[in-house]
């Protein structure tokens, strides 16, 4: 089984508390994965997957985009969105290495205001399971070494921001 979280050299990596959320059998999630540095992301979603799945969404409830690089994350978010039964949740994986990258900050900040104001206007989740890292070892770290798994984690954050959503709208 999947640790709701773990103590690492740099603190608790982690999940909240995980298992109290309620997963509910309507709720769809969308992944899109960045193809550019495929070992580690496959990782990523590899890792965000196992987590779902064991807290007990089915292979149905996921559908994965995948897309060249990180700069093309945003769009094919939006394309989730605007399915005739749009997603609930998405989850953005990918890998930006800045030794490899020269525009590596400009690529991230589009990212990131890309998926804020997707997530806004949508007013639904959009995890950044983005990893903005030096070079490989980094990323490595963040795949199940001393910094977590950030696929992992980025699930968790879904289902969490799934459940607190079921709670406010039961709460109107
Ligand atoms: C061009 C580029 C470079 C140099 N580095 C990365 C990277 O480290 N990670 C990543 O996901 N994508 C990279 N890309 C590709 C861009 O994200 C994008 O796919 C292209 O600029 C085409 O729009």
């Amino acid at each position: 089984m999947i640790p709701d979280g773990s103590w690492t050299k740099t603190g608790f990596h982690h999940s909240p508390s995980p298992s109290k959320v309620q997963v509910l059998d309507r709720w769809r999630i969308g992944i899109v994965v960045a193809l550019w540095n495929r070992e580690i992301t496959e990782e990523l979603e590899r890792g965000c997957r196992a987590v779902l799945l064991e807290r007990g969404l089915r292979e149905d409830q996921i559908e994965t985009y995948q897309v060249p690089g990180c700069f093309e994350i945003p769009v094919a978010s939006s394309w989730f969105c605007s399915l005739k039964s749009p997603v609930d949740a998405v989850i953005a994986l990918g890998c930006l290495i800045k030794g490899e990258t020269p525009h590596f900050d400009l690529i991230a900040e589009a990212v990131n205001r890309g998926l804020m104001d997707l997530s806004l206007r949508e007013r639904r989740p959009m995890v950044n399971g983005v990893l903005t890292v030096l070079d490989t070892e980094q990323a490595n770290q963040r795949l199940g070494g001393a910094h977590g798994h950030k696929g992992q984690e980025a699930a968790y954050t879904a289902l969490q921001m799934l459940e607190l959503r079921s709670q406010t709208l039961q709460a109107t």
